[in-house]
């Protein structure tokens, strides 16, 4: 069969498909790229072109393009049993070793994993399951879920209610008893603060003074990411966390993680808790756990929550047809094994996550950057208009996407959040190949820096 155009493709896309976070009448006029094959670290798409995927396909082909193993794990159990469910008293053998390798590899609090399909889907259980816990705990006045503003928990109802995204909430509204307080991001929030460590615990005072005005006996749980992602790669203070912790103890809410974007080695550990020094009761998890190869998502159900449930909660009624789909698990099995094998979380710990955070700060001299971030494998850029006094640009100007669009033009994927550039590459990196990455950066800094200059927005 004759393979189609470029723009063939993009024809028939525009006539028929309706892209995620899209104006789609835009997109269409424009035309979509293509991307038709990928191998290790770089994607092709329908022009040829070779791009270095700076941000692992959408945060999650943490082992990188092409892996056999996985592979070869997807083709062996679809042969065997491509589908069987969890629900009436049955399971397969795949969803029983996934369960148990990740009692392994997650916090010893963690012994029992409830499956999905996305992250989205796992956060839609964590609100039925920590409203849940408390009505078994006889106290169903406590709903109140407390999460931050410009943080990211997916896209249905409940992950865009938790999530603190404004353009979200305005298209289609906020589920009850859900707020939401102010995000430790000390370049917006906390340059007025004696020290970052000030503005962490002052960020933390944020949660404690939410709780005692809704009332602690009505506060559910607190949910975050470790790192915030989608909302730019923000990375909070050191003290930041086990203030959160010590305030949820106080007042016996629950702690979420959310460990879609920084599980499974993203920051050097195999989750960001762990980075950060904190206990979560629950944990949700996606991307990272298969790679992207396939989809799969869940929550770790902590020991505090998992025996009252199991204990006292009779049944749960809740769960989604593909909850612990074999060929997923199958996937996400020979994912784990690898990254054990390759030993990729200790090499983002002790030797690229470092190396990239040198690189990191020689990019923070560049005359564009008003702050470089990284944590493990994930790293983001402030552009500002002057670099000593950190002022921002015009948001209109939409400086990051002109930086983008030469990132795009020059073979690399990095994304824009406003003026905040943001990467997080696959784990499997080579020394090499991260300074290929930040020589393309350097050059796209270049590049944002003449345009800049050349249009008088300096
Ligand atoms: N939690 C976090 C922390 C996420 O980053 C989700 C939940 C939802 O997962 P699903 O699998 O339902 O998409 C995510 C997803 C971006 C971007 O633009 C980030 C995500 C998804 C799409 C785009 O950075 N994160």
């Amino acid at each position: 069969m004759r393979q189609r155009t470029t723009s063939e493709w993009q024809a028939a896309d525009a006539a028929h498909h309706l892209h995620p976070f899209t104006d789609f009448k835009a997109l269409a006029a424009k035309g979509t790229r293509v991307i038709t094959s990928a191998d290790n670290i770089y994607l092709r798409d329908s022009e040829g072109h070779k791009i270095l995927d700076g941000m692992s396909g959408l945060w999650c082909v943490n082992v990188g393009y092409g892996q056999q193993a996985l592979i070869d794990a997807a083709t062996a159990q679809l042969k065997q049993l491509p589908f069987y469910n969890s629900f009436f008293q049955t399971t397969t053998p795949a969803a029983i070793e996934l369960a148990e390798l990740l009692a392994e590899v997650t916090p010893p609090q963690f012994r029992h994993v409830f499956f999905a399909g996305s992250g989205s889907e796992g956060n839609d259980t964590i609100v039925r399951m920590v409203r849940r816990y408390w009505d078994v705990l006889g106290q169903p006045q406590r709903k109140v879920i407390i999460s931050r503003n410009n943080a990211y928990h997916g896209s249905t109802m409940a992950g865009g209610s938790l999530g603190g995204m404004s353009g979200m909430h305005a298209q289609g509204g906020v589920m009850p008893d859900i707020v939401h307080i102010e995000q430790p991001f000390w370049f917006e929030h906390g340059r007025a603060s004696a020290s970052v460590d000030e503005f962490g615990l002052k960020a933390a005072s944020w949660l404690e003074a939410k709780i005692v005005e809704i009332g602690a006996d009505k506060v559910a749980a607190f949910i975050g990411e470790p790192v915030q992602g989608a909302g730019g790669v923000i990375v909070p203070p050191a003290s930041y966390w086990p203030e959160i912790q010590r305030i949820c103890d106080k007042h016996g809410v629950l702690v979420v993680s959310d460990e879609v974007i920084t599980g499974f080695g993203r920051t050097g550990q195999w989750f960001g808790c762990e980075t950060f020094g904190f206990k979560p009761d629950l944990m949700t998890f996606a991307k990272g756990v298969t790679s992207g190869y396939i989809p799969l998502g869940g929550v770790m159900v902590g020991d505090r929550v998992a025996n009252v449930l199991i204990e006292q909660g009779g049944e749960f009624n809740h769960g989604y047809t593909y909850s612990g789909h074999p060929v997923a698990c199958a996937v996400a099995i020979a994912n784990i094994r690898l990254i054990q094998r390759e030993k990729l979380v200790d090499r983002v710990r002790e030797e690229l996550g470092p190396y990239l955070a040198t690189c990191f700060a020689e990019l923070a001299e560049h005359p564009l950057i008003g702050e470089a971030q990284t944590c493990g494998m994930m790293g983001a850029l402030q552009l500002v208009k002057n670099k000593a006094t950190r002022a921002v640009f015009d948001s209109s100007l939409e400086v990051g996407m002109v930086c983008r669009g030469h990132c795009f033009g020059n073979g690399l994927i990095m994304r824009a959040v406003g003026d905040r550039m943001i990467v997080a590459p696959p784990l499997v990196m080579t020394i090499a190949q991260v300074d290929e990455m930040v020589g393309l950066i350097r050059k796209c800094l270049d590049l944002t820096l003449a345009d800049v200059k050349q249009r008088g927005w300096d």
